[in-house]
């Protein structure tokens, strides 16, 4: 079967590929965990269960992969929101890429802020300790993070590529499906737009002897379409659309919108991105929300986020 798009611009169709290419290696592993996690959940009545995504795709030049194309997502925006969406009691599976930030660990991860700056020794017993000024802060993460991972609230999957991540968001929107209003799909992935398809891509590692390296890239399949009108009709499905052009924002994010006729957009720019987002809903104005300039501890996702679970709320 052929996979060549139609039109340059059209793409190739999101259920043709995932038909005529592999899966990852760890497909059926996530497929498993998957579905003991929605065996478990769906059974609580009137859990609502959330799919983050979190974290930018690869695009790798070639099968035996050497080199890739990446984009700057570190997973923040996912991760922080995971730990939101858990507080106000959905269980989240967390569609990650993989070493991408995670809940809880996020804190104190970052290269900015290694885990082991919160560490000292105690000269006395020669123990390793949680510095003072820091305990009370990682006790109340620690604890949230117990109470998830004990009481399975939370399950991490990760993708690497862009093909790996269109595969399990198909097969989590389809498990979740059956969950209809109850479950919502938040999808904060910094997905490329741009990949190879794997039988356009070189074998093995492409050598510099051949002189420059002119690359072509298809279209990645615009899943969104079937999510929203196949794969789980009734969710409440939230996309985020990122832009650096200002001007460009509000019409692309009222674009997506009307194309794929799902509940809501959230717009945001590159360089603004942790301090303020725009909320896009069908026939309304779009509401701008920004953090307070005096507010270092806060996140922007601890403002707009309650917003959201009022939408999904009174959503059907
Ligand atoms: C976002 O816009 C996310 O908010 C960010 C978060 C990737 C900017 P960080 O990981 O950044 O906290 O550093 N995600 C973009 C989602 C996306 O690619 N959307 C597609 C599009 O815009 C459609 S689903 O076309």
């Amino acid at each position: 079967m052929s996979v060549s798009p139609k039109s340059p611009t059209q793409g190739l169709d999101p259920e043709k590929y995932l038909k005529v290419h592999s899966p990852p290696s760890h497909f059926q592993q996530c497929k498993d965990d998957i579905d003991n996690f929605l065996e478990f959940w769906s059974q609580i009545p009137d859990r609502k269960i959330a799919l983050v995504t979190s974290g930018g795709t690869t695009v790798p030049l070639e099968s035996q992969t050497v080199r890739f194309l990446d984009n700057f997502s570190a997973g923040t925006r996912g991760a922080t929101s995971a730990e939101f969406f858990l507080e106000h009691g959905y269980s989240v599976i967390f569609l990650h890429r993989q070493f991408s930030l995670q809940p809880y660990s996020r804190h104190y991860s970052h290269t900015t802020n290694c885990f082991l700056d919160y560490l000292e020794m105690d000269p006395k017993s020669n123990q390793i300790q949680v510095e003072a000024k820091y305990a009370e802060e990682m006790k109340d993460i620690l604890f949230k993070y117990k109470d998830a991972k004990d009481n399975r609230k939370l399950l991490a999957v990760s993708f690497v590529t862009v093909s790996d991540y269109l595969f399990l968001l198909n097969y989590a929107a389809q498990a979740m499906a059956p969950l209809e209003s109850r479950a919502l799909f938040y999808l904060a992935a910094a997905v490329s737009d741009f990949f190879i398809p794997p039988e356009l891509m070189a074998q093995h590692k492409i050598q510099s002897t051949e002189g420059e390296l002119n690359i072509s890239l298809s279209k990645v399949p615009k899943f969104l379409k079937p999510l929203v009108s196949k794969w789980a009709p009734n969710a409440f499905i939230v996309s985020f659309k990122l832009e650096t052009d200002p001007l460009l924002l509000e019409p692309k994010a009222k674009q997506a919108l009307v194309q794929y006729g799902h509940q809501l957009v959230i717009g945001n720019l590159l360089g603004t991105r942790k301090h303020e987002v725009w909320f896009f809903t069908v026939g309304k104005e779009p509401v701008h929300l920004q953090m307070p300039t005096d507010s270092p501890h806060m996140t922007i996702e601890s403002l707009f986020l309650p917003r959201l679970f009022e939408l999904h709320s009174s959503y059907k």
